[in-house]
């Protein structure tokens, strides 16, 4: 198994800390990004996120990686959307499949299609099964995806379960971008007792206690985007949501060691 200086980095830092915090910025959104990412290092975000799901510009990705570099030496990780967010620049990308899609495009068509730009890139690409829960968002919708009831969390873990055996190296379940509900913990709990691949919990995360609930549930690593375009405050926004992860860490169900 080949293991790239990212994945690795990811690896140890979750192994370290019991968690870390991943700031995700919307290439299309962001008008202040350079702030954003002096604030969210400051805070202690361990990486950055680079995507959206109505992001398809592969020029707004480049100046958005851009940017982040100026300003901090954290890894640049993209989150695709599509095979228009392969750009140059960043460090690695989540070679991703939503495997809750019905559209077999968002399994494995584009990244088909995207493979050789990867390479070409120079981009590390770090397996993940993506699933979509609850709401969904725009992920949901633009992913053709069946999302899974909160309300049936075994179907979330039959996924995760199958994403390990077939090879994936990080599962994430999202609920989307923006939503109400973030994963319920119950769900989170479940997966952890049944997958030992770090876990990636996203979607609607607003405040210290929800990072807290999150973390103790299971997840290793939290991603937050949308609040940061709410806010003025990011620092202390982001500070507020790690420390609550943090908290979470002293009751973590399976503290994760990963090694490779
Ligand atoms: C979305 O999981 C991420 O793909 C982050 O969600 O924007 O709601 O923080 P938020």
């Amino acid at each position: 198994m080949r293991i790239g200086k990212t994945e690795k980095y990811l690896y140890d830092a979750i192994s370290k800390n019991g968690f870390i915090h991943i700031t995700l910025i919307d290439p299309e959104k962001m008008d202040r990004i350079e702030d954003v990412v002096e604030a969210a290092e400051t805070a202690g975000s361990s990486a950055f996120m680079v995507g959206g799901s109505t992001s398809h510009k592969t020029s707004d990705y480049e100046r958005a990686i851009a940017k982040i570099k100026s300003k901090s030496s954290l890894p640049v990780i993209i989150f695709p959307s599509n095979v228009a967010s392969i750009a140059r620049g960043a460090d690695a990308i989540w070679f991703m499949s939503l495997l809750n899609s019905m559209n077999p495009y968002y399994i494995i068509g584009a990244q088909v299609l995207g493979i050789k730009t990867i390479r070409e890139f120079g981009l590390e690409a770090i397996p993940m099964a993506y699933l979509i829960l609850g709401a969904g968002g725009a992920a949901g919708y633009v992913g053709d995806a069946k999302p899974i009831p909160f309300e049936i969390p075994e179907l979330a873990v039959g996924y995760a379960m199958a994403a390990e055996a077939l090879g994936f190296r990080f599962v994430y379940l999202e609920a989307g971008s923006g939503v109400k509900t973030h994963v319920p913990e119950r769900v989170i709990s479940m997966v952890r007792k049944s997958v030992s691949i770090p876990i990636i919990v996203g979607g609607g995360i607003r405040d210290g206690s929800a990072a807290e609930s999150i973390v103790a549930s299971g997840a290793d690593i939290i991603v937050t985007g949308d609040i940061l375009e709410e806010t003025s405050e990011v620092k202390d926004k982001l500070s507020e949501i790690i420390e609550g992860g943090r908290r979470g860490v002293s009751k973590k169900e399976g503290k994760g060691s990963y090694c490779c």
